[in-house]
């Protein structure tokens, strides 16, 4: 029998409507954190604790390890637990599904006691995007189910370091992990990092076009029967912006699935070619999509991975994209044509020359950067998506 978690405290009241949280200081949460002995931290980020990350990338750069997706987050986590460390895991809640594996059969299995720190989009009585509802309503429920226990992170300092030694306490005591939910608006901005100097270094460089140029470009060069995948974040929002179609499917969550849903379609609509435009967070989230695209090696599908070295839908975090040769990976699991691009006319020649020499892979360098006003799909998700099945069948 598993220890029982204890009881959690009762879950605050819902939001007042309009009232806006001023947030604790980032930079004392990561203090706090650090008094209590934690470290090192890893995770995929969230807008709701991206100044925690920029925080800790900044003044503690060696104690935040960037983690492909949050199941790799937790594997890391109970390394650095087995070696020692008392690890802290960062994640939005629609990357919890992404942990259940490792939680229930690594930490649980092994008791490694890991703390986790999971984001509240959806909370229910907020109003958030259709793809954070139902993990929302079930966040607190599904960590009971995987017998984590959990409580709402504390809104005040002192309630960080009492509820801190709780957890620490719990994880020594049971082996088991920790979870604290944080809110909206629970953290308060970081203002401590520079800008980030655009420079020759790994990041992608000066001169390089934004994501909404580039994809521009791509759907100009494309043939306009073409169906178009577009992942999570403001690639999808970008896309329905500038050139909202019925070809284009808006993957507004399931963060690095696009490129298996392309694939899916473009095995299944033979006549059709099939873009995926891709972020190089994404891509790098679900590395394994493209073994399966070089195995099943669809002549029609173009796989274009809008590469930003960033997280830049929940703040530009940096993503690990910059050590790694995506072109090469793809040549390596099979893709048929493959090269890493710059500039517009580079642009335009592969995706040219990509077409019906697919599986195909174009990865463009772009500067992180868009339009701080960009709007969120009008159109719902599944009537984007019931419009997309009709114009596959046409
Ligand atoms: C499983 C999961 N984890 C985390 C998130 C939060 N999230 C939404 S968009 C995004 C960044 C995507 O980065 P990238 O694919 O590089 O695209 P960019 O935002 O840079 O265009 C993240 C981390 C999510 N939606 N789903």
């Amino acid at each position: 029998m598993s220890p029982r978690p204890a009881p959690a405290p009762p879950a605050p009241a819902p939001p007042a409507a309009g009232r806006a949280p001023a947030g604790l200081d980032p930079a004392a949460v990561v203090r706090a954190f650090v008094r209590a002995g934690f470290g090192p931290f890893t995770g995929v980020p969230c807008s709701f604790l991206g100044p925690v990350i920029s925080c800790l990338q900044h003044e503690r750069p060696d104690s935040y390890l960037i983690a492909g997706n949050e199941g790799e987050a937790v594997a890391i986590a109970a390394g650095a637990r087995l070696a020692g460390r008392v690890p802290a895991v960062i994640l939005q809640n629609s990357g919890l599904g992404n942990t259940v594996n490792p939680v229930t059969s690594l930490l649980h299995t092994l008791r490694i006691p890991v703390l986790l720190l999971v984001t509240w989009r959806g909370e229910p009585g907020r109003p958030d995007e259709p793809q954070h509802e139902l993990m929302g309503r079930i966040t607190p429920a599904l960590l009971d189910a995987m017998e984590v226990r959990n409580e709402p992170f504390p809104a005040d300092a002192a309630g960080l370091d009492e509820r801190l030694a709780v957890a620490s306490a719990h994880m020594r005591d049971t082996g088991l992990p920790f979870a604290f939910i944080v809110p909206k608006g629970a953290i308060g901005p970081y203002d401590g990092a520079p800008a980030p100097a655009p420079g020759p270094g790994p990041g992608p460089g000066p001169g390089l076009m934004l994501r909404a140029e580039a994809i521009d470009r791509i759907m100009r060069v494309l043939d306009p029967r073409t169906l178009v995948v577009a992942t999570t974040g403001k690639t999808a929002r970008e896309l329905e912006r500038d050139r909202d179609r019925p070809g284009n499917l808006y993957v507004v969550g399931s963060m690095g699935c696009a490129s298996s849903v392309a694939l899916g379609v473009s095995l299944h609509a033979p006549g059709r070619p099939v873009a995926v435009l891709d972020g190089d967070g994404a891509a790098l989230m679900r590395l394994e999509a493209v073994a399966g695209i070089g195995h099943h090696a669809p002549v029609n599908l173009l796989h274009i991975v809008l590469d930003n070295a960033a997280y830049e839908s929940t703040g530009a975090q940096p993503t690990a994209s910059p050590g790694v040769d995506l072109a090469a990976v793809a040549r390596a699991c099979g893709y048929r044509y493959a090269r890493d691009v710059r500039t517009a006319d580079e642009l335009d020649a592969a995706v040219r020359a990509a077409a019906e020499a697919g599986p195909a892979m174009v990865r463009v360098r772009i500067a992180p950067g868009s339009d701080p006003a960009l709007g969120r799909p009008a159109l719902a998700p599944p009537e984007s998506a019931a419009r997309f099945q009709k114009e596959v069948r046409s």
